[in-house]
């Protein structure tokens, strides 16, 4: 994959070339991007050195506006704000990490019929971003050992449409330019969110669901990532990261049959590779912490005596230690507020909904779609995890370890088995992967109700 994914030597070669031969005739923009990238790491020394705060992130680098602190936690400039259409107000503080990139912090959500926020979470980030090469040879850990967060992109109005860019400032950047005009929020139609046909009176009840949507791009050598958050009216939020870019230059000669022919005839085999992308949420429903951890299966079993069809029952597992848990059909889990009802007397609560994943069986951590750990506060990645002291485990496998679990963190695995293919050039279509959460009794009925059918709670009739 990308030229700094080479090992150490291989890249500083590549980069010093590139760096004899910049001023020269006009370079692929690739190579000049490694140019940059390695003076970004020089200069960045020399400026930790003297002293600045280039470690630090945007909000501590940043004095606070003079406005009034918008919500708690972030003052204006870092905070999100968006009013649907449709009435749903989502709410949320931003910063940038100089390994994780984009972080969102108190997370909230209020449909129309809410008199206040719901929290949902603490936090929500990228865990990590895993690319082992199918031949053994090349394995990158690309948010903590391949700048991921010093690649964040420059965003033209043009892909952010109807949107707004936001300046961000990057954690060890080029000190010449510490800001980029690189987070993205706007809005977006999904379709339908809901449609019925009522027969007295003769009336279609429909409704376009619309989404906010807050995103990055990262360069990391040949690839860029679109990290990309959706939050939807019903209160559903997407995660997902796209893969575009460019294949990698470096690995288009697979000759062991581990790679796919990309260009004419049997010459030119790109090698094929995962990208095993990590989350990590800290859910903070309703305001807390303490949320609890259920699992359920179904078990589906065929008639017997006088039943007329198959029956399946669901069985509740309450999750109360460090898990390490794998899908499963019929297999799902959601995180249950500790204190918030919603109207109908209901725990509120939000489930996971996977997204379609190959699960990688090459490393420990990579061994589980779903972690879910006690938190601590310096367990930030998913593997080759930097923030630990010396002595504590470097990836999620390990802290799954059976503690009880009285603030739940979870990590969410999905594995992408990248096996390229003729269309994968030029540029590289996006390719996504990830999951939702879904709320499950958050509110006592879907938050998009109109007026009218605003009584139809329960058991309900017709009206005479
Ligand atoms: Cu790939």
């Amino acid at each position: 994959m990308p030229e700094n994914h080479l090992p150490g030597a291989a890249r500083n070669r590549v980069s010093g070339a590139i760096r004899n031969r910049l001023s020269g005739a006009a370079r692929p923009h690739t190579a000049a991007r490694t140019a940059r990238k390695s003076a970004v790491v020089g200069l960045s020394l020399a400026a930790l050195a003297a002293g600045a705060t280039v470690g630090a992130g945007p909000a501590a680098a940043r004095p606070a506006t003079g406005t009034a602190a918008a919500a708690p936690g972030c003052s204006s400039a870092y905070k999100i704000e968006q009013k649907l259409s449709t009435g749903t107000t989502w709410r949320m503080c931003w910063r940038y990490d100089g390994k994780a990139g984009l972080v969102l912090d108190d997370v909230s959500y209020q449909p129309k019929g809410e008199a206040k926020p719901i929290k949902v979470l603490n936090s929500a980030r990228l865990g990590q971003i895993h690319v082992p090469y199918d031949d053994g040879k090349h394995e990158y850990y690309d948010l903590t050992g391949q700048n991921f967060g010093q690649g964040l992109q420059q965003l033209s109005p043009g892909e952010c449409p109807g949107g707004t860019i936001k300046s961000v400032r990057v954690p060890d950047g080029d000190p010449e330019h510490p800001n980029v005009n690189g987070l993205c929020t706007t809005t977006r139609s999904r379709g339908h969110a809901y449609r019925m046909h009522d027969f007295s009176p003769d009336k279609v009840y429909q409704q376009q669901g619309k989404d906010l949507l807050v995103y990055t791009v990262n360069q990391v050598g040949w690839y860029e990532y679109i990290t990309e958050w959706r939050f939807q009216d019903d209160g559903m939020i997407s995660m997902n990261v796209g893969a575009t870019g460019s294949l990698s230059f470096e690995d288009y000669n697979a000759q062991d049959g581990r790679g796919w022919p990309i260009g004419k005839g049997a010459r030119d085999y790109s090698t094929s590779h995962s990208h095993n992308v990590f989350w990590r949420l800290d859910f903070g429903l309703d305001g807390s912490s303490k949320n609890r951890v259920e699992q359920y299966d179904s078990t589906v079993s065929a008639p017997t005596g006088h039943q007329e069809g198959p029956t399946a029952k669901t069985t509740r597992t309450k999750i109360t230690k460090e898990l390490a848990a794998d899908y499963k059909t019929y297999r799902w889990w959601r995180m249950v507020s500790a204190t918030g009802k919603n109207k109908d007397g209901h725990a509120r609560s939000y489930e996971l909904v996977p997204g379609p994943t190959t699960k990688y069986p090459g490393r420990p951590f990579t061994k589980h779609d779903l972690y879910v750990t006690q938190y601590d506060k310096c367990e930030l990645f998913a593997s080759d995890n930097p923030a630990c002291a010396a002595g504590h485990p470097k990836s999620v496998d390990k802290w799954a370890n059976g503690q009880s679990l009285t603030h739940p963190v979870v990590w969410v695995n999905v594995g992408f088995h990248h096996i390229a293919r003729d269309e994968d050039q030029q540029p590289m279509p996006v390719h996504w992967q990830g999951f939702s959460i879904a709320p499950r009794d958050v509110t006592a009925m879907n938050p998009l109700t109109p007026k009218d059918l605003a009584w139809q709670n329960g058991h309900w009739e017709w009206r005479s």
